[in-house]
């Protein structure tokens, strides 16, 4: 209905935000009403949400949109990262606090599990990479740590899942966060008992899995209650992409055959849509995973240490005293020099949080580069770094795609940096479509659109982001002397890869 609002609720990991977009009939209007920190809190080893905030913050967002909208706001959808998640008893209780997955209580277990199952095994089962933050590492954990919380659970539900549950009194997993833990068998759509059984981990914990784009049911009259909703209104609550990827994926602006997508945020996610899983030992021994999508898509895709490397330099600087604007910190980088080194975004080095201006340097010093020396030779190092990498990933792509890719599609918040996206496509030697910012509230808009029946596939939903938000083209230059850079990382990285 033209005039209805759709609420997304999108929890990324520097901010959460209540986006309101409004239907239009030709177009989408988005406007953000609310945004609060996610920070995670440490207590001794332990990382954890701050689950109750985070859900009282939700809730003041759709007052603030009650307030403002009325009873036009008709449905909401939640999106988080992916792979955290919480333990329900039997009467639904939340059981201990939910840990954030930079958590080190999955140290080791990569190594574990692999002993318990062959990773060629696990891989054909699940199509995820072994990456250290998986939900079968965190769980795997939990088992070998005394296993207090699991013994008590009754259900496991991923942070959106728990999230809808709140707001609707609906215990379902959604399809594309189940598809993040490892734990999903991406061809026949349900749990991989198999992997779990092996794990020792219990598969009574799993259950019912709903599609994206599913109406969970009405917000529950309590919560309706003490946000003051108008008597009358009528909120669904709407299972949508719940991973955030997979709804920055569904908001692009795409059109059938535009297929290679880059979602830029803390992560780099850079792949393609795909019509089913690539399960070979090949994906692999290349690092890809193979995530559910929205609309019965496939994204098949790796994981980039990404622009976490330029977030955790501003907040070392901030830190330091010196608060710098990401607008600022791409500018500085631009003006310093080019091709001074290259690192590895991969690198463990940088998977942890803490001092990232050092670690790039040490990282520069340990493989006999030339070691950055301000702040925006850091910088521009990190950048140019992270557009090389993308080129060795895009190869792999382009040899598992059986169409060529023409083009990419960057989208997220990262698609601002328009430093950045120009080297990617000096670095790509194609086309690179910045665009749209917001495509995890848009694809997250989209999804509950189609739920409540106003538009009738993704399709028409991509349409409807096309005639929404502008795009900018950015197209290759000086690329001989980039493929020169990105041959540094590949030998790099491949020295590397022989010592180990
Ligand atoms: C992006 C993302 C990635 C996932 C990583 C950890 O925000 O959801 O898709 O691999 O975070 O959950």
């Amino acid at each position: 209905d033209t005039g209805s609002v759709a609420l997304a609720v999108d929890l990324g990991a520097s901010s959460g935000r209540v986006v309101a977009g409004e239907f239009k009939g030709e177009s989408l209007e988005i406007v953000e009403l609310h945004r609060f920190p996610t920070r995670n809190v440490s207590i001794g080893e332990s990382c954890y949400w701050d689950v109750l905030f985070i859900y009282s913050e939700i809730l003041e967002g759709v007052s603030l949109a009650l307030k403002r909208y009325g009873e036009r706001v008709k449905s909401i959808g939640v999106d988080t990262w992916g792979v955290d998640y919480g333990w329900l008893d039997q009467d639904g209780n939340l059981l201990g606090n939910p840990h954030q997955y930079r958590d080190s209580r999955t140290e080791g277990m990569r190594e574990l599990a692999a002993e318990l199952m062959e990773e060629e095994e696990i891989f054909a089962e699940t199509g995820i990479q072994p990456m250290f933050f998986n939900t079968l590492y965190q769980v795997l954990s939990e088992r070998k740590g005394g296993e207090a919380l699991m013994k008590a659970a009754s259900r496991l539900l991923f942070m959106p899942d728990l999230m809808n549950y709140w707001l609707s009194g609906v215990m379902a997993n959604e399809r594309t966060i189940a598809s993040t833990s490892q734990m999903l068998k991406p061809d026949t759509g349900e749990w991989a008992l198999e992997v779990l059984d092996r794990m020792g981990i219990p598969g009574h914990l799993f259950g019912d899995i709903v599609e994206p784009g599913t109406v969970l049911g009405p917000l529950r009259k309590s919560v309706g209650q003490e946000i003051g909703a108008p008597v009358g209104s009528d909120i669904s609550v709407v299972a949508v992409g719940s991973h955030d990827t997979a709804s920055a994926v569904a908001g692009r602006p795409a059109k059938a055959g535009q297929r290679a997508f880059l979602s830029s945020g803390t992560w780099s996610l850079l792949g393609i849509e795909a019509d089913a899983p690539i399960l070979s030992a090949e994906a692999l021994a290349e690092g890809f995973s193979n995530e559910m999508g929205v609309g019965g898509k496939v994204r098949f895709l790796t994981n980039i240490c990404g622009l976490w490397l330029i977030q955790e330099c501003r907040a070392q600087w901030a830190s330091e005293g010196e608060e710098l604007s990401y607008a600022e910190m791409a500018r500085i980088a631009e003006d310093a020099p080019e091709f001074t080194a290259v690192v590895d975004p991969n690198d463990p080095l940088f998977a942890q949080a803490g001092d990232m201006p050092q670690k790039i340097c040490q990282y520069c010093m340990d493989t006999g580069q030339v070691v950055p020396e301000t702040k925006g030779q850091i910088l521009r190092v990190a950048t140019e770094s992270l557009a090389a990498k993308y080129r060795l990933v895009w190869d792999k792509l382009r040899s598992f795609s059986d169409e060529p890719l023409a083009s990419l599609n960057v989208v997220g918040g990262g698609c601002q940096n328009e430093f950045l996206n120009q080297c990617t496509a000096n670095a790509l030697g194609v086309a690179v479509t910045a665009g749209p910012v917001e495509a995890t509230a848009i694809g997250n808009v989209v999804t509950q659109l189609q739920a409540v029946g106003a538009i009738d596939s993704l399709e028409e939903g991509r349409d409807l982001v096309r005639r929404s938000v502008e795009t900018k083209t950015f197209t290759p230059e000086k690329m001989s002397q980039w493929s020169g850079y990105v041959e540094r990382l590949r030998s790099l990285v491949e020295s590397q890869k022989s010592q180990t």
